[in-house]
């Protein structure tokens, strides 16, 4: 009996990388869905058409959509997945319903396979998965796969089944600590001690979560906790290398009764919460004192965590959070979380207004860490969490102006840009309060690291930059300033961008005009040099000069010639040398950065794409 044909038609396919080194590409098919396989073809004008590929519907074993946020390289936007003997195959299709169809479509043809019970709802990328961060390719998936009903809202609420266990379900659970009232369309009420399932946590403020509904939305971050790990370096009360000895001293300086945090204690593996009090004990010490609770964890059964035997708690988060309102069974209730970045900050904040003004009391400020273009850097806490605040030396910077267009740029959020939460303008000077990044400017970071960044490094922060900016791109946001002095490195070495479109309200002269000395040449397109024409384009110039910089472990550009002697090199069409240590794939790529006519140069979207197809091997 002939195979009947269910569907046909035209998609871009992802190369499936069978072999470690064979390149990963985008590739327009004709695919055909009969009841046997499914069929790939390259169709070419006035050829025949040439058949690439045939998979057995028999051998599939998940067939599902991808969700992601992550820049899409080809033109077709809305993929879906299907995982076969070992290997993934992502298909674009052209619009949500063509996509939807063939999900169907291939579903209903495969549902008595022998398939997956769990799925990654996003992309093998970068030597792991997107969803659940797990680096083994064949990894078992991590959210419940759904052979036949393809929804995306259940119908019916799912029945709580205390026996389920989050390890065995492999998706990220949170649960509630507080209710919280939506604030807007994209968010999700919360109810107190309900779980979730976490979808994503990109952003530190606002992660987005699944209620038993099927209903997903935005809540703060500061509400929930994970119910898997110990996932809680955010909270502020959390102090990672702090001794019992250094606790106390912290506290006992701070004085303040209740005065507490959480710390590491000696034993891997577990916590112990350290609080000041001067109530008198019960052998009637009367001591100003700091006594330490370990926090016990029942093995068998959840919950798990507790501090006074009787108040059992599934997350640590979810402990304090109780403990700071109810002392039960402790010698105070836990008042005032302290961190070894000084201050202290209050109970969780109220969220309810996302506004760009910063209140200067939810504000703490701690340590200088840097200093930039419009003055100091300081560490410091907002909202529980720890940031990033640029202090605005005065006269440096149209405020007005600026105020206007916060509103603009905190809309702007990509996990690969260093997220502003707000700014301050209650208070003198002016300070904008940004995502806190550990491992401070790429320039910086890549001269410490000379002569120790692999490859793979160099490839994956030039490949961070490219996505961060292909958002700015799509969202039609000029930098005008990109270098590595304006990108950050976080705690796992990601590379963020920053000061996106910062110098537009530079007042400074030097740095404005082209003829002047602070005015970054070295980096500026030609049409920005001559008539200030900026666009994405001119970012893209840009781009190349930091891949230089990248590739020359943070040397400056054209090093000791002047802007004079540079524009007169960029006019007679010179362009910079590749660096040792970029491949020739590489130095092509920033040469296209470097095409005179900003038509000629690539987008970022296109370079994502490129660099992306160079990670050839799996990371080490
Ligand atoms: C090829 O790249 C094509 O993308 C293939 O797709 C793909 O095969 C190959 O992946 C990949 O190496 P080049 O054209 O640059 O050689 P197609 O067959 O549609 O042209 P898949 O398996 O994805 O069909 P590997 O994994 O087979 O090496
Ligand atoms: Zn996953």
């Amino acid at each position: 009996m002939f195979p009947r044909v269910i569907l046909k038609g035209t998609m871009i396919k992802k190369s499936q990388q069978k072999k470690r080194t064979s390149p990963s590409n985008y590739k327009e098919r004709f695919f055909v869905l009969d009841t046997q396989d499914l069929k790939y073809s390259e169709r070419r004008p006035g050829k025949k058409p040439m058949l690439k590929g045939c998979i057995e519907l028999s051998r599939i074993k998940c067939v599902e959509m991808v969700c992601s946020d992550s820049p899409i390289p080809c033109s077709y936007k809305y993929p879906f997945q299907i995982f076969h003997d070992s290997h993934y195959l992502y298909i674009f299709a052209p619009d949500n319903d063509t996509r939807q169809r063939w999900v169907r479509a291939l579903k209903e043809e495969t549902k008595n396979n022998n398939l997956v019970t769990k799925y990654h709802t996003n992309f093998w990328m970068d030597g792991k998965w997107r969803c659940c961060q797990q680096t083994e390719k064949l990894a078992a998936g991590c959210h419940i796969y759904d052979p036949v009903c393809y929804a995306s809202k259940k119908p019916l609420p799912q029945l709580p089944d205390p026996e389920r266990e989050v390890q065995e379900l492999g998706q990220r659970m949170v649960i509630a600590l507080q209710d919280h009232k939506p604030l807007g369309d994209d968010d999700l009420p919360l109810q107190k001690d309900q779980e979730y399932v976490l979808i994503n946590s990109s952003r530190p403020d606002w992660w987005i979560i699944e209620d038993d509904q099927g209903n997903t939305g935005f809540v703060p971050s500061i509400y929930v906790a994970e119910k898997s790990g110990k996932n809680f370096e955010r909270f502020v009360w959390y102090n990672k290398n702090i001794t019992r000895g250094e606790a106390e001293e912290l506290l006992m300086k701070e004085g303040k009764e209740g005065a507490f945090m959480v710390r590491d204690s000696r034993q891997a593996g577990v916590y112990t919460v350290s609080v000041f009090t001067k109530a008198p004990g019960s052998n009637g010490e009367k001591n100003p004192r700091v006594k330490h609770y370990q926090i016990r964890q029942r093995e068998e059964k959840e919950p798990a965590f507790y501090l006074a035997e009787k108040y059992l708690f599934s997350t640590i988060p979810e402990l304090i959070h109780y403990h700071q309102h109810n002392a039960a069974g402790l010698i105070t209730r836990l008042r005032h979380p302290i961190s070894q970045g000084g201050g202290f900050s209050q109970d969780i904040a109220d969220l309810s207004k996302e506004e760009w003004e910063v209140d200067p009391d939810e504000l703490t400020l701690g340590q200088e860490i840097g200093s930039g273009q419009f003055g100091l850097v300081l560490e410091g806490r907002w909202r529980e969490m720890k940031v990033a605040v640029k202090m605005i030396r005065e006269q440096c910077m149209s405020d007005e102006e600026f105020k206007e267009e916060a509103r603009i740029m905190m809309r702007l959020s990509h996990c690969k840009l260093v997220q502003l939460y707000g700014v301050c303008t209650q208070r003198s000077p002016m300070c904008l309060v940004f995502e806190l990044m550990k491992n401070g400017c790429l320039s910086n970071y890549l001269r410490t690291k000379k002569g120790h960044l692999s490859q793979d490094l160099m490839l994956r922060m030039c490949l961070d930059v490219t996505e961060g900016m292909a958002y700015l791109e799509s969202s039609n946001f000029i930098h005008r300033d990109l270098g590595a002095r304006n990108c950050l490195v976080s705690e796992n070495n990601e590379v963020k961008v920053s000061d996106f479109g910062m110098t537009r309200f530079v007042l400074d002269d030097q740095y404005t005009s082209s003829q002047c000395s602070k005015f970054p040449v070295k980096w500026s397109a030609p049409e920005v040099i001559r008539y200030s024409k900026y666009s994405s384009k001119s970012d893209v110039w840009s781009f190349g000069v930091l891949m230089w910089e990248v590739y020359s472990e943070g040397r400056l550009p054209y090093e000791n010639r002047s802007n004079g002697e540079v524009v007169e090199s960029l006019n007679a069409g010179l362009r910079l040398l590749k660096p040792r240590l970029a491949p020739d794939a590489v130095y092509l790529l920033m040469e296209w950065c470097w095409k005179e006519r900003p038509d000629d140069r690539p987008s970022f979207a296109a370079l994502f794409y490129e660099l992306n197809s160079l990670l050839t091997c799996e990371p080490k």
